[in-house]
């Protein structure tokens, strides 16, 4: 069987800023490109959307993506493991949510009600056994558990391989040492996923990478949403005959760059160099400063480049010789913060209040403190 596999499209992802349809695009072209390649199915390892409550824009636009399947004839489902039937048009999608689909219990997440609505084959502890040309894989998947609870779920859930057919595993959880966010440590190591799978295919960490020496699979995202440096986005393509896997980058994206700044002569200088070359869409060009500067110096090239700008302190001591009225807004609260909430990892909150999920990590931080209570 000719498998798609991918995670993390983000559907949502920069909602009111020049980069808000960035993750349907990329979406859009992964599927039309299933379609043209004639995929048998489609493997997704969860975080197909950016919040738990998608606006009708987003649901439209995965429905409209996922649709391409349908004219497909690809595998079949043969077999539900511990699931009720669903009813699936053409070539299957079968998907977990992630961490940014989860609502709380008693709610459906918008990756069950895709597959309410028959677009999709939700997993969660449960599988689906796919058939084509008497050929059988069979795919199981737990979605997304916060993580100091995802290795005793794992445990007790125990999936086992099933005989007589290739052996996938979806999961969206950090594994040590690949982690997510130090906000939530892993507690699944690589020597406790389950034994038997030909393939354990992992979301959640947005840069991509084929563990080496292991049957782990990170897929990474198809939009770069962390300040760090994630690498080419795109999707794999599985030949499960072989369990030969090739990556294929996404056409539609964006490039990257990520410099370290100075002054604000240090910033035009870049800017200037980057112009030279021509871009299919819009870079995105980040600058990591030790200083403030004045951002409207770059003004003239916002319109060839998304640019943005992120204050790193060389150290303590430099922030303490900066007299308040040289401090940005942001190194003034993160003083502040230092001073009065000693048992706050500032330099936690503060990489993360920077980061473009910032909103996210802290809502899911505070959901599951709700949980914990109830
Ligand atoms: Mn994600």
């Amino acid at each position: 069987m000719k498998l798609l596999l991918l995670s993390d499209t983000h559907i949502g992802f920069g909602r009111g800023t020049e980069r808000r349809d960035d993750a349907t695009i990329a979406f859009q072209e992964i599927m039309e490109r299933a379609r043209e390649m004639e995929v048998d199915a489609v493997l997704f390892a969860g975080d197909m959307f950016n919040t738990s409550l998608p606006s009708s824009e987003s649901m439209i636009s995965t429905m409209k993506g996922i649709s391409n399947l349908f004219g497909l004839g690809g595998a079949k489902v043969a077999e539900f493991i511990n699931k009720s039937p669903v009813h699936v048009r053409g070539a299957p999608f079968i998907a977990i949510h992630g961490n940014h689909e989860r609502r709380s219990k008693g709610f459906r997440n918008p990756v069950e009600s895709m597959e309410d609505v028959g677009f999709l084959v939700h997993l969660h502890l449960n599988g689906v056994v796919l058939e084509n040309d008497g050929e059988r894989v069979a795919v199981q998947g737990m979605s997304f558990i916060p993580e100091r609870y995802a290795k005793s779920v794992l445990e007790k859930w125990s999936p086992k391989p099933v005989e007589g057919a290739r052996n996938i595993l979806l999961l969206h959880q950090s594994i040590d040492k690949f982690v997510y966010s130090p906000l939530e440590p892993p507690t699944i190591n690589i020597s406790d996923l389950p034994k038997g799978f030909d393939l354990i295919l992992d979301g959640h960490i947005h840069k991509r990478e084929e563990v080496k020496g292991t049957n782990l699979v990170i897929c990474g995202s198809t939009v770069a949403t962390q300040t760090k440096p994630e690498g080419d986005k795109g999707f794999y393509i599985l030949d499960t005959k072989t369990m030969k896997m090739t990556f294929h980058p996404i056409k539609n994206q964006r490039k990257i760059f990520i410099y370290e700044a100075e002054t604000s002569s240090d910033v035009m200088k870049v800017l200037d160099e980057l112009s030279k070359s021509e871009y299919k869409m819009k870079p995105i060009v980040r600058f990591k400063l030790h200083k403030k500067i004045n951002e409207h110096e770059v003004d003239k090239y916002r319109d060839r480049f998304i640019i943005s700008f992120s204050l790193t302190l060389k150290s303590e001591s430099a922030s303490e010789s900066e007299s308040i009225d040289n401090m940005s807004v942001e190194d003034l609260g993160r003083e502040i913060l230092k001073k009065n909430a000693k048992n706050i990892d500032t330099n936690f909150l503060f990489n993360n209040i920077l980061d473009e999920n910032a909103f996210d990590i802290i809502y899911k931080k505070i959901g599951e403190e709700i949980d914990k209570e109830n």
